[in-house]
């Protein structure tokens, strides 16, 4: 498939506690470039390599956590498209209007069956800090911190991990690319729009509407490397790594905002080619598919969740 439909994870709204520590966390120690700060108090954030205005928001709120996860669309007619099946799978789908967020055309929101908000969205501005596009030099400023070049997936915690994958691929148009199974069904879900190992993940958990983390592609291992002696330099809350997943094949780093929402940055990962096959685990060799390396589970990687 062309990369058509819905096409790659736009951006994600986080919550957090207090907005200064945050900053300083997700500004000065990732990198990411502070786009603008609003009259309601949500500041707007980019990666360096992303054309768009941006791609995380952060509100300040009493709980941490994730307020929703939107995905770009090609096309306004995508938009609408999408929208009407998901009216017709039988969830409710509720209009955002532009500029809701700034830069930010019209946006459709809806729930998951796990519990997690949702929403599409097919125009956003360009940033003016953005690759360059004009016998382009590889950035306009040098990149700060961690050098994150983009948000790339989240990783949500709930229940109806089946139900979870019949709404992703038959109404969404996505792809399973990787899974855990066990007995009880499956455990975790790796799903993608794009030639990516995975653009959206979900691992079964009773409790709804969990966010484990939000990623975040380097470009080296060495920038891995890079961003566990910025963790320490700046007494980041480290979960685990640097380490690889069995699964996706991802070279990854973990730890936790001000707020202990969780983060991950990484690089690597296969490319998935639609029509490739699934690949899978079983729930045995849960060790090595979660962390290559050490092929140990890890309570706090896989129980805390904001
Ligand atoms: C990733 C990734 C779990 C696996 C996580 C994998 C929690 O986050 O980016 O590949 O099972
Ligand atoms: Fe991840």
């Amino acid at each position: 498939m062309a990369m058509t439909g819905i096409i790659r994870p736009g951006m994600v709204q986080i919550r957090v506690l207090e907005m200064e520590p945050a900053l300083r966390h997700y500004r000065d120690v990732m990198g990411l470039i502070e786009v603008s700060r609003e009259a309601d108090g949500r500041v707007y954030l980019k990666c360096f390599d992303e054309f768009d205005r941006h791609s995380v928001v952060l509100r300040e709120a009493e709980e941490a956590g994730m307020d929703y996860m939107a995905f770009k669309t090609a096309t306004e007619a995508d938009l609408d498209r999408y929208a009407q099946r998901i009216r017709d799978f039988g969830a409710e789908v509720e209009e955002v209007p532009a500029d809701e967020q700034p830069g930010v055309g019209r946006r459709f929101s809806f729930l998951l069956p796990t519990g997690h908000r949702l929403d599409l969205f097919a125009e956003m501005a360009l940033s003016d800090q953005g690759p360059l596009t004009e016998n382009p030099h590889i950035w306009s400023s040098e990149p700060r911190g961690m050098r994150a070049t983009r948000f790339d997936h989240c990783l949500l915690y709930g229940p109806a991990i089946a139900e979870i994958v019949v709404f992703f691929t038959q109404v969404l148009d996505f792809e399973l690319t990787e899974k855990v199974t066990s007995p009880e069904g499956d455990i975790a879900v790796f799903l993608t729009c794009s030639t990516k190992a995975h653009d959206i993940a979900f691992v079964r958990h009773p409790e709804p509407n969990k966010f484990h983390h939000a990623s975040f592609y380097l470009l080296t291992w060495e920038d891995v490397g890079h961003a566990a002696d910025l963790i320490s330099r700046h007494d980041v809350a480290l979960d685990i790594g640097p380490t690889r997943h069995g699964i996706t094949r991802g070279q990854t780093i973990y730890f936790f905002d001000p707020s202990g929402n969780r983060n991950e940055v990484f690089t690597g990962g296969y490319t998935y080619y639609p029509g490739d096959p699934l690949r899978v685990w079983d729930h045995t060799q849960i060790g090595k598919a979660i962390f290559y390396h050490t092929r140990e589970l890890n309570e706090r990687f896989l129980g805390v969740v904001t």
